[in-house]
């Protein structure tokens, strides 16, 4: 560190943030002829950008630099956010808004010739996360930075973020997203944070001067993981915290000895293969495959997180004993569970704690939280196939199922069935392990992520080990959403018009203070701005649809939107199938009756994992439909059909303002929380929802007059399921009705839709489409009839809004840091 003698320099010499027009100016012409080499002759709009991204960058790490020292010297327990997904989107303009520079940026850049918003599209997304749950982990660091919560995230660097989605011929294509190309000012590489990881090898036993029996994971490979941290700045705070996101290298650039001797394509393959761990983000949502490198990616991410993490505590010669009074750690789903044998490993092994001391720590300082009971998506490892990656974490994870085996035996003695059901290895062959029940184990706090879910995961997948640790163990915290990104930043005109009554932006950090605005649902004035303002949002979304669909929308239709991943349970294949049940039936209409239809958008969005066949067929059905339908000169504006191609969190931005409706209809008990559905009725949209998920305690904080709810309930699902495979239970007949019409043709080859059909057809139909579809059609109905009352509508749509205050990230944030975490904010 500096000498005494230079510090006053040092602290005279402190950089000068800019804080006005005049300063950012000076700072964006630097950055444009030196950190970029141009000039006023050839600075375009994405040059334009990236000075704009760099003096905002250089703002954040100032105030990141003191976040790091404060937080430093404060020395409190702190928060730890595993997540192998970080959806983040673009970060401009949060950045400016959390800084609170978007007018002098935006004026600033005016000025000089260019266009605030045109800068904003030059930004790619940075798009490393599939859907909810890693959207949710971008939201919940915006949120512990806001609530000046000391926290880092830690995440892997995908060279390629999910997969950009075209096209082409009603058919999903996918291609790379490269989205590095242009650099990435918004990260900080740090080479000289590198950690070697080691894959392979083996153990060997051999006794210790203490005379102990001790093992060692020796001879396998390395390779190096290079820290990449991204600023994550907190909305009015100067705190300012960090993403750690983990990068693979080699260990050595080449093997020198091949590249002497002339062998040059092989001396590079090692280093391939290395930089091949972090390459790509595996592109299921709700899914589980179980491929070597997925593995790898984990151990790669968690090895080197856990090494950080430990070399942080060491710093501070604590004793071992006050680990878990510093650090907690989060396990965003079952991913980086391996985190808890990885820490026994270090305690243990490295360390030389006993066992059982080094279990508490452990214990004690994660929580795991579950966002899905699909068994399709809980990870199970072939111990084959695991043992050879991890030898010694094979080893580690049989102790400890071992010693939980024992417990759970003194409690139950004989139950044997108890046994087998709980252990942490799966008798099947080969042999599996069972991530959720190490984390489980592995963990003092087990959450869920509505209260639905988190009943359900307490009374049917979990339920065993609910009889073991007592109820106390689980636990819910309903998810939320970052009022910054999803109200202010995506809807600046609501967000304004809100404040006026609010009298002030801070419900952007306290969302109870939407409360305020309820008086005003039935005020005329207030209502009249508030139509304006849904019209802008849903005349913007019209121009992007004609810009890349080609097709014209009547801003007077209601916009009827569902976005988000394509999966059989959400169940998209019935909207599709009611939206052709309305197409033939305006269609069999007469002059006179088509006057009283409402007219209506219909608007589809979302990615279909590369492998998952139905999926990519309703992605097809869709755009058939929409081909026919918008094409029909009997339809007219009376129904349009869109797919927006290429969903990702900067379209969400402009197509949740713009809904009318929106529809979140899984089956229920299958949405663990879904997290749009906020998103939508926080931008003044009603939902059309199924009892399922958060729709759930989003009916009870708005009101049940203000949702559209149908369908069977959660705790009926398994009756008919059984109903539907025992008997041959007859299809709803407008279910058939609209079956027929497919394999008639209509939307091209029948084959092409004939496993989506008999998918929802007789015992095959899990997700009970056909139970459900008669109260769907019901609740249509009701969404047609009532969106003719504009003033009753829009009274709705503000009650709503008013009583979204529950849903904010920081809510969540606050209860977990209370009840899991038990840190406290940093003072400012
Ligand atoms: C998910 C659930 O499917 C969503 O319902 C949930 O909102 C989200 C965040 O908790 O997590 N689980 C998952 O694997 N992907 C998700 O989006």
């Amino acid at each position: 560190s500096i000498p005494a003698a230079s510090r006053d320099l040092w602290q005279q010499l402190a950089i000068k943030e800019f804080t006005d027009k005049e300063s950012f100016q000076k700072e964006f012409v630097r950055h444009v002829e030196t950190t970029l080499a141009r000039s006023m002759y050839n600075c375009d709009d994405l040059a334009a950008y990236l000075a704009a991204s760099q003096s905002i960058r250089d703002r954040l790490i100032v105030a990141w630099n003191k976040t790091q020292q404060k937080q430093t010297t404060k020395d409190q327990k702190r928060i730890y956010y595993l997540s192998l997904e970080f959806l983040m989107g673009r970060a401009m303009d949060n950045a400016m808004l959390n800084a609170g520079v978007k007018e002098i940026t935006k004026s600033g850049v005016d000025d000089l010739g260019f266009k605030i918003e045109d800068l904003l599209e030059q930004e790619p997304d940075a798009a490393l996360g599939n859907g909810g749950l890693g959207r949710l982990a971008a939201c919940f660091v915006d949120s512990i930075a806001s609530t000046n919560y000391p926290g880092w995230g830690y995440g892997l660097r995908y060279q390629y973020g999910i997969f950009k989605q075209q096209i082409v011929d009603g058919y999903q294509v996918e291609s790379p997203d490269y989205w590095l190309a242009f650099s990435n000012p918004w990260e900080i590489p740090r080479y000289e944070i590198a950690v070697d990881v080691m894959f392979y090898g083996y153990t060997r036993k051999y006794t210790n001067d203490e005379g102990k029996t001790v093992s060692v994971w020796e001879g396998g490979e390395q390779v190096q993981a290079i820290a990449y941290d991204v600023p994550v700045p907190g909305y009015d705070t100067e705190t300012t915290n960090n993403l750690r996101l983990w990068a693979s290298k080699p260990t050595r650039e080449f093997d020198f000895e091949k590249f002497n001797s002339g062998d040059y394509e092989s001396s590079v393959s090692e280093s391939q293969k290395a930089e091949t761990i972090s390459a790509v983000l595996y592109p299921n949502d709700n899914f589980y495959s179980g491929k070597e490198l997925r593995l790898k990616q984990q151990y790669f991410w968690v090895a080197a997180s856990l090494n950080d993490i430990v070399r942080r505590f060491k710093k501070s010669n604590r004793p071992w004993s006050d680990f878990s009074d510093q650090v907690a750690i989060q396990l965003n789903d079952t991913h980086p569970t391996i985190a808890v044998v990885e820490l026994q490993r270090i305690l243990v092994d490295m360390e030389g704690l006993e066992w059982d001391k080094a279990w508490d720590i452990v214990v004690s300082t994660f929580g795991y939280t579950n966002h899905t009971v699909l068994p399709e998506a809980l990870e199970k490892w072939p111990v084959p196939l695991f043992g050879n990656l991890l030898p010694r974490h094979l080893e580690i994870i049989y102790n400890i199922n071992l010693f939980f085996l024992q417990k759970v035996e003194k409690m139950f003695p004989k139950d044997r069935d108890m046994l087998a059901r709980v252990s942490i290895i799966e008798e099947s062959s080969p042999q599996q392990v069972r991530m959720a029940y190490l984390a489980i184990i592995g963990s003092h706090k087990v959450n869920g992520v509505a209260e639905l879910h988190s009943d359900l995961i307490k009374t049917t997948i979990f339920k065993d080990f609910v009889t073991i640790y007592g109820s106390d163990k689980f636990m819910n915290v309903t998810n939320g959403i970052t009022p910054r990104r999803w109200l202010h930043q995506a809807n600046p005109k609501l967000s304004e018009l809100i404040a006026s009554k609010v009298g002030s932006y801070k419900f952007l950090k306290d969302l109870n203070l939407l409360k305020k605005i309820e008086p005003f649902a039935k005020d005329p004035e207030f209502q009249k701005k508030w139509t304006e303002i849904k019209r802008f949002n849903k005349a913007r979304l019209a121009a992007h649809i004609k810009k890349h669909n080609g097709i014209d929308v009547s801003l007077d239709a209601l916009f009827d939107v569902q976005v988000k991943r394509i999966h059989e349970y959400k169940r998209q294949q019935m909207n599709i199938f009611s939206v052709i049940h309305r197409y033939i039936t305006i269609k069999a209409m007469t002059a006179e009756e088509k006057k009283e239809v409402t007219p209506r958008v219909c608007i589809f969005g979302g990615k279909s994992a590369p492998g998952y066949y139905m999926a990519k067929t309703i992605i097809k059905l869709v755009n058939s439909v929409s081909e026919v339908v918008n094409n029909d000169a009997d339809i007219g504006d009376l129904l349009k059909v869109v797919f927006i191609a290429d969903y990702n969190v900067s379209k969400a931005e402009v197509i949740i303002p713009a809904s009318d409706i929106s529809q979140h209809i899984s089956t229920a008990g299958t949405e663990a929380s879904g997290t749009s559905n906020m998103k939508f009725v926080l931008n003044g949209g009603l939902i059309l929802g199924t009892v399922d998920g958060a729709n759930i305690e989003i009916t009870r904080e708005v009101g049940e007059e203000n949702i559209f709810l149908f369908g069977h309930l959660a705790e009926s699902v398994d009756d008919l399921r059984h109903q539907r495979r025992f008997n041959d239970l007859p299809l709803n007949p407008d279910l058939q009705k609209v079956l027929d019409v497919i394999d008639s043709g209509v939307f091209g080859d029948k084959d092409i839709y004939g496993s989506l059909v008999y998918s929802v057809t007789g015992s095959r139909d899990y997700y009970l489409v056909s139970d459900d579809f008669q109260s769907y059609l019901e609740a249509q109905k009701l969404v047609d009839k009532d969106f003719k009352d504009q003033t009753t509508w829009v009274s709705r749509s503000i009650t709503a809004v008013a009583n979204m205050g529950f849903f904010s990230s920081d809510r969540a944030i606050d209860e977990y840091a209370e009840s899991i975490w038990n840190i406290e904010p940093v003072a400012n």
